[in-house]
């Protein structure tokens, strides 16, 4: 086993792997820009080292310099995490050329996978479902003529894509030629490689990834599905499993075809198989991403998996401990991103000081932060505070565990949260159905069907008048923050009521956490 990992990441998922590691006993590096000389994953780690400057181009982005610390300071292996260098082929060939082990998948099914048209070929000679489409040739006349082929509406897509950068919606032919350009040329700026292909649209389709793993000794599994479909602009902003949408032969057919995916590339390590899931239940490819995903909690979760314990262990070269029959999904989790950005403000990043925190704790409840108290959320990086998991029996048990955590986890400063827009989204008719597709959400927002109470999306500070607020939740939050911040009592016209939940610590007049708080119950709205 390693003795030494440096973790080429940071915030929530530096802080993860930190403490995979710890409970491994397997010593870190941490690595950090001038933005995160303080941050969390520094602190825990045992070992730290300065990288640059805050841009990620001259930091967390800079694989040689990175990997010159991994060897200095005597690490056997790296681990890139999510986003920066953790999809990047070249780096993990770098890696290995220096002697140290990349832990995630071989360069190979990287760069396979990496290119959206060499994942498709693999994929369709795999016997992998995928979209109907044309990547045969880059000429305007062959495109016109295979997109009358496929028919509209369909979509222009870049190769070197993901993340839908440079992608365009068709309705008919005229419109062909243009879309052609541009996305052409938003292909090249974003990755330097102006490449297309087409594919026909799918029509409001839910977002459906599964979890793949495979060691050293040709052995492959999946852990099943994670249902993403609930996202804005692209960004993930609930995920769950199961899938509402699931039944036992879907999934059973989909693992299926994930697992010949992974044999198809000879992949080894974490991966998720992206599959888009039209109205009439059938599956497609989308696209195949090489790393350990934001949302990996929810699959540890329900299987009682390790993932990034078992990453390390079999990037050292230790067989899967378990046969695909060994696993199964027990129970239904939720993960919540808690984003600093203002729903009320077009979701636009409401980053600062989080100046107090308190998390929600647990039978069932996980809290993956990265930023603690004290802490800035800055411009630079992901404005992702932290990540909120439930485990339920089942799935209205999971959902009401989340209202519950997301009604006491209080979080205050400069920034501005989301969580009270996530409690809309839970307690929508739609959510609580089962019923989200891609759109759900700018249906959602764009027609109004939510609404954000006065006081819930402005700037929480100590100096914000209470009696003003007629939220009641930002009310305790603020009593909350000045007993713990200031240590002096709060004002005792703070009513002490808690958000309808007879049974919130916030309501006693006694005792646990706001003791010398006084007031009485009066009812929630
Ligand atoms: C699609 C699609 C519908 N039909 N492809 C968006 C980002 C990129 N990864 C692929 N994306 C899509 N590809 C076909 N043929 C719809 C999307 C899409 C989407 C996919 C997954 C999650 C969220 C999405 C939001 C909008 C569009």
């Amino acid at each position: 086993m390693f003795r030494k990992i440096l973790i080429a990441n940071r915030g929530e998922i530096a802080v993860r792997i930190i403490r995979a590691c710890q409970e491994m006993g397997i010593a870190t590096v941490a690595v950090f820009s001038d933005a995160d000389e303080r941050a969390l994953h520094v602190a825990l780690a045992d070992e730290a080292a300065h990288i640059g400057p805050p841009p990620p181009r001259e930091s967390y982005l800079r694989g040689e310099r990175i990997l010159q610390v991994a060897q200095a300071r005597g690490c056997d292996a790296i681990h890139p995490g999510y986003g920066f260098l953790s999809e990047n082929a070249d780096f993990a060939d770098a890696v290995s050329a220096a002697g140290l082990t990349f832990i995630g998948p071989g360069a190979h099914a990287m760069r396979v996978m990496g290119s959206k048209t060499s994942a498709r070929a693999a994929m369709q000679a795999a016997g992998v479902p995928i979209v109907p489409g044309y990547q045969e040739s880059q000429s305007d006349a062959d495109l016109l003529e295979a997109a009358q082929v496929i028919g509209f509406p369909l979509l222009v897509k870049a190769t070197a894509g993901g993340g839908g950068k440079g992608m365009r919606i068709i309705h008919a032919l005229a419109e062909l030629p243009h879309a052609l350009e541009s996305a052409r040329r938003e292909a090249l700026n974003a990755f330097g490689d102006d490449r297309i292909y087409l594919e026909k649209l799918i029509a409001h389709p839910h977002h459906i990834e599964f979890q793949v793993f495979a060691d050293h000794h040709g052995n492959a599994v999946h852990l099943f599905e994670r249902e993403c479909s609930v996202q804005r602009r692209h960004q993930k902003i609930i995920e769950e499993t199961p899938s509402p949408l699931l039944d036992d032969t879907l999934r059973w057919r989909m693992g299926e075809a994930a697992v010949a995916a992974v044999c198809a590339v000879g992949y080894t390590n974490a991966g998720t198989l992206e599959f888009l899931v039209d109205a009439q239940r059938n599956f497609y490819f989308l696209e195949m991403n090489t790393r350990l995903q934001v949302e990996h909690p929810i699959t540890e979760a329900v299987t009682g998996v390790d993932l990034v314990k078992l990453q390390i262990r079999v990037a050292a070269g230790e067989p899967l401990p378990f046969t695909q029959a060994d696993l199964s999904q027990r129970g239904h989790a939720i993960e919540c991103r808690i984003y600093a950005e203002d729903p009320a403000n077009n979701f636009l990043p409401a980053i600062g000081k989080v100046l107090t925190a308190v998390e929600p704790v647990g039978p069932g409840v996980r809290v993956d932060a990265g930023v603690t108290i004290g802490d800035e959320v800055t411009l630079h990086y992901d404005p992702m505070i932290a990540k909120l998991i439930v485990l339920g029996e089942h799935r209205q048990d999971a959902i009401g565990k989340m209202l519950w955590a997301l009604r006491h986890y209080v979080i205050l400063g400069d920034v501005v949260t989301n969580i009270a827009f996530l409690r809309q989204v839970l307690s929508h008719p739609r959510f609580q159905a089962g019923d989200t597709t891609t759109d759900f959400v700018d249906e959602m927002v764009g027609g109004r069907d939510w609404r954000l109470e006065i006081g819930e999306s402005v700037v929480a500070s100590p100096s914000f008048p209470i009696s003003q607020s007629p939220n009641l939740d930002f009310a305790v939050a603020v009593a909350a923050l000045a007993e713990i911040v200031q240590n002096a009592p709060p004002s005792s016209t703070v009513d002490m009521v808690a958000d309808g939940d007879p049974f919130s610590p916030w309501r006693q007049s006694s005792g646990f956490r706001l003791g010398s708080v006084g007031g009485g119950g009066k009812p929630a709205r």
